[in-house]
């Protein structure tokens, strides 16, 4: 669409939107205010840069299928695609590392030694983008772990081996809270689990607390980091038995005052993160949404607008607590141009935002109040049919990243220039 009809298209829209009593322009810069932080794993299949060659992720209970060529081998590779991914998704973005992502100069670097000079070039480069960075210790993909336990392991020498890992990641996180003058989320996810039940349950999890209590004890600047740790339902390898599961990390979140890490994949499938938020941030300091897409599993499929999304938007923008919540994405697939793919689930999620801050919002509540349930449901059917790809396509417009006709295009050509020269 051209930019002038851009523009009147918008106009039209924004009448139409004034009309039910909500001001287009505000929910536009309210969508665009929400920080996002992208993950860097989508780049390279979760691959990161310890060694040269395939990722080890077998027993980590993570999958990445596909081999679609062009992934960026290096951190400068995966620099300048997330460069380009920045030019196709509108709104303020954050990026979320691991530990695996350090660089190590050709030399290895063990998880235990891993420090913040591996990720000085990281911390230089997020500045001069303005990029804020987020960061999570890697508890997979090692020697180590390939029991498919790490924190909650029956050895101690493991347990020390990890404990020591996550210390140092926080310090990590910690240093690049201090580089951009505002907190990194540090997240902890751990594989740990077995593939059939296990008759001391209680152990692992006793094992769990002891080292996280461990980690924590020592105490970061809340104005460097915020600590969150993300449960599970289950994994491949991991069937019948996830030490870190929701119930126990509710606790421990409650308990210890950290942050809870939702992720959309890891929850039964009738379960509904969206209405989870209210109810958890009633007893956390804050919730970590890893918004991601399972079909039929935890399967980390590109995110689209699903209404799981929708709804999840929508309660964060009705919840009044952003100030509470970090929204990042979780998804990897490496079977499609993985640019497209992080560009598609980052711009999905931030049209689900928009789509959401442009909720009726005064008539709702009233209908709310009045209890009139049906003028209510109405409202929202309407919702659903107002000329919210006008909005959208202007916010593109004014945020100076492509609509949605032209950026498919942006893709195939960085594919054309820049990966297809990527062996
Ligand atoms: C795994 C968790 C975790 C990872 C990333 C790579 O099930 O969702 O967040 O996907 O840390
Ligand atoms: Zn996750």
């Amino acid at each position: 669409m051209s930019d002038s009809n851009t523009e009147k298209a918008y106009a039209i829209a924004r009448e139409r939107y004034a009309e039910l009593g909500i001001d287009a322009e505000a929910a536009i810069s309210a969508a665009d205010a929400v920080p996002v932080s992208v993950h860097c794993w989508q780049g390279d299949d979760v691959g990161g840069f310890e060694k040269t060659g395939a990722a080890e992720l077998s027993g980590s209970g993570l999958q990445v299928t596909g081999n679609y060529p062009g992934k960026a081998r290096t951190a400068a590779e995966l620099r300048a695609d997330f460069e380009e991914v920045m030019t196709l998704v509108p709104g303020v973005k954050r990026f979320a590392l691991h530990a695996s992502y350090g660089e190590f100069g050709g030399r290895s670097v063990d998880r235990d030694a891993v420090d913040e000079s591996h990720f000085a070039a990281w911390i230089a480069w997020a500045r001069e983008k303005k990029l804020g960075l987020d960061f999570n210790a890697t508890l997979f993909a090692h020697p180590m772990a390939a029991e498919g336990y790490t924190l909650s392991h029956r050895s101690k020498k493991v347990r020390e081996f990890w404990i020591e890992h996550v210390r140092r990641a926080r310090r990590i996180a910690a240093a690049m809270g201090r580089a951009q003058g505002s907190p990194a989320v540090h997240n902890t996810w751990i594989i740990d689990g077995a593939k059939d039940s296990p008759v001391d349950r209680m152990g692992y999890r006793d094992r769990l607390r002891g080292s996280l209590d461990e980690i924590f004890a020592e105490v970061l600047p809340p104005a460097e980091i915020e600590d969150s740790v993300e449960g599970k339902l289950f994994g491949i390898g991991s069937e019948a038995f996830v030490v870190g599961s929701n119930d126990f990390y509710l606790g421990y979140a409650t308990s210890r005052r950290k942050f809870l890490t939702l992720d959309m994949g890891h929850y039964h499938p009738t379960e509904s993160v969206a209405d989870k938020l209210s109810a958890i941030l009633a007893f956390v300091p804050g919730i970590v949404l890893h918004v991601s897409r399972g079909v039929r599993w935890d399967s980390d499929h590109v995110v689209v607008q699903t209404d799981e999304l929708m709804d999840l938007a929508r309660e964060l923008a009705r919840s009044g607590a952003l100030d509470r919540i970090r929204v990042g994405l979780d998804y990897f697939d490496a079977s499609i141009n993985r640019i497209g793919a992080w560009s598609l689930g980052a711009r999905a999620t931030r049209r689900a935002l928009l789509f959401a801050f442009l909720e009726p919002r005064t008539a709702l509540l009233k209908a709310d109040i009045e209890g009139d349930g049906f003028s209510r449901l109405a409202l929202l059917e309407e919702a659903k049919g107002l000329p919210f790809g006008a909005v959208w396509e202007e916010y593109c417009r004014r945020s100076r990243v492509p609509g949605d006709g032209s950026y498919v295009a942006a893709v195939k050509d960085y594919e054309k220039r820049v990966l297809a020269g990527r062996s």
